[in-house]
């Protein structure tokens, strides 16, 4: 039998580790073969709550699920980590400045960075899902100087999954058929979906739409802000599709991209593209055999070049008040 795959979820108890930790449980992260321990990291005021979704879990006798753990205790939590979903975050309250807010998930993504460096195993992979994610990815990289910096990445997977959907539901195409899709920048309202080099059916999306103004003012803005649109009809943040997300990225992490697609990674930048280097920036990548690589030599027109450029620079911007701050 297989040794199990330790997945450490912070904010275990939130409503997206509530959507999460079942679909973990029952292999659908990692496939159907292999056996998974979990680890749930909450605040001490979340444990109680984490403790009642672990005896659902229990519930639902989930053959691969070989044990839980509970902990406010990040250098628990991390101890042989092989996969963190790091969820639980700081958000925004009425009234908070965006240094305030980088300073409060500092305070979380610092010393959780550092018990990944001082606990986790040598194979560990990072998603960040607690926003503002590229920059709290960026936070506990820092913190671990020890473990490639390739293995923080922050998920920019649910806009890109967005982005098909809205494709489909405008080209009556399945999503199935649309291929190499990328989400540049930020996961903020910044952030580009790109579909001049998608495929919709093997034909070049930009084409098949051949509609700019569509582009411009109904497709970018609706992805950039479903997050917000969600909020509004729901009375509640993403959750369901949040969990789905993460469950794709390190899917695809972990068992590859099909021949000749790609997916969008939240990444630390290797300069491709005029990204600087370091700064963690969605990118077209493929995966492969648990390692990715970001897909080069795209050509990238003017109307995309503003666009990345602009989510870019809210990532400096943001790289240099995390600096101020000194969490980094
Ligand atoms: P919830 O408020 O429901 O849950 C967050 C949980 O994290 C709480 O149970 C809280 O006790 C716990 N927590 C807080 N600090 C912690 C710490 N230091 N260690 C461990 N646990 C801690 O939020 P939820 O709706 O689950 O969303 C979680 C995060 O995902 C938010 O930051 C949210 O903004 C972000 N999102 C990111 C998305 C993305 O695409 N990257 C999309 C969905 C979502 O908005």
């Amino acid at each position: 039998t297989r040794t199990p795959v330790n997945v450490t979820v912070t904010g275990a108890a939130g409503q997206i580790g509530y959507a999460l930790l079942f679909r973990i449980a029952s292999g659908q992260l990692l496939g159907a073969d292999v056996p998974v321990r979990l680890r749930l990291l909450e605040i001490p005021q979340g444990l109680k709550a984490a403790e009642g979704t672990a005896m659902e879990l229990d519930d639902c006798a989930f053959p691969l699920l070989q044990g839980i753990d509970i902990t406010d205790d990040p250098n628990v939590a991390f101890d042989g980590a092989n996969v963190a979903l790091l969820v639980g975050a700081r958000p925004r309250t009425k009234g908070m400045e965006r240094g305030d807010l980088l300073e409060a998930n500092g305070g979380i993504f610092k010393p959780q960075g550092k018990a990944i460096n001082d606990r986790a195993a040598d194979d560990i992979k990072v998603l960040v899902v607690g926003n503002p994610a590229n920059t709290n990815a960026l936070i506990a990289q820092a913190a671990a100087p020890d473990v490639p910096a390739e293995r923080f990445t922050a998920m920019t997977r649910l806009d890109h999954n967005r982005a098909l959907s809205q494709l489909a539901a405008k080209t009556g195409a399945p999503v199935s058929e649309i291929k190499r899709l990328t989400i540049w920048g930020n996961h903020s309202a910044t952030q580009y979906p790109d579909v001049f080099h998608a495929e919709i059916a093997g034909k070049n999306a930009a084409e098949v739409i051949d509609d700019q103004a569509w582009l411009a003012d109904t497709f970018i803005p609706t992805v950039a802000k479903r997050g917000a649109a969600i909020i509004e009809a729901r009375g509640a943040s993403s959750a369901a599709s949040a969990a789905n997300a993460a469950i794709d990225h390190i899917h695809t992490w972990v068992n590859g991209t099909a021949e000749g697609d790609w997916t969008s990674m939240g990444i630390p930048s290797d300069g491709s593209y005029g990204v600087p280097e370091g700064l963690i920036s969605s990118f077209p990548v493929t995966c492969k055999g648990g390692t990715y690589e970001i897909v080069q030599g795209l050509d990238v027109n003017e109307f995309s070049r503003s666009r990345i450029d602009a989510s870019v620079k809210e990532l400096e911007e943001e790289r240099e008040a995390v600096r101020g701050l000194g969490l980094i």
